[in-house]
């Protein structure tokens, strides 16, 4: 049973480490070893929309996603082939949040809409853009393309 005194105590650790668990809350804007997670949260917080597209048999599921200027929105690629996709969207500028973009395909710079997937792996990518206007996307693999790999994402 609990004496008078051990309640006292056990409710102040309770307070303590909620005013820890605060201060250590306000305080994470000023850190720079965050991991991405949280660096993404400090620049956008959750995503605004996730747009979830399915890679299959040389298709995009969806081929046409809008989105709006100004929010952040989260791609995630899911390729379900056996061989490697990405998606670029041709045009689009975007500036990206976090880092889970993966971006990694020859030519590829910072401001450009990319996901490359191995075979039967995801990818994801956050990203804001103020650039209105439609843009083709497309697999930049070898012979993708014109076999039916395309979209289109219209920025509104
Ligand atoms: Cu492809």
């Amino acid at each position: 049973m609990l004496g008078k005194k051990t309640l006292a105590w056990t409710i102040g650790l309770g307070l303590l480490s909620l005013v820890l668990a605060a201060s250590a809350a306000c305080g994470g804007s000023s850190q720079s070893t965050d991991s991405n997670g949280d660096a993404a949260l400090q620049e956008g917080g959750e995503p605004d929309v996730v747009i979830d597209v399915s890679l299959k048999n040389l298709r995009f599921t969806p081929n046409t996603m809008q989105v709006t200027a100004g929010q952040t929105v989260q791609v995630n690629v899911t390729n379900m082939d056996g061989t490697e996709h990405d998606m670029l969207v041709d045009g689009l500028r975007i500036v990206k949040v976090g880092e889970a973009g993966d971006g990694h395909h020859a030519g590829a710079t910072a401001d450009m809409l990319v996901v490359h997937t191995m075979a039967n792996e995801n990818g994801s990518i956050t990203f804001r853009t103020d650039q209105r206007g439609t843009y083709q996307f497309y697999c930049t693999l070898p012979g993708h393309k014109a076999a039916g790999m395309v979209g289109e994402m219209t920025v509104v």
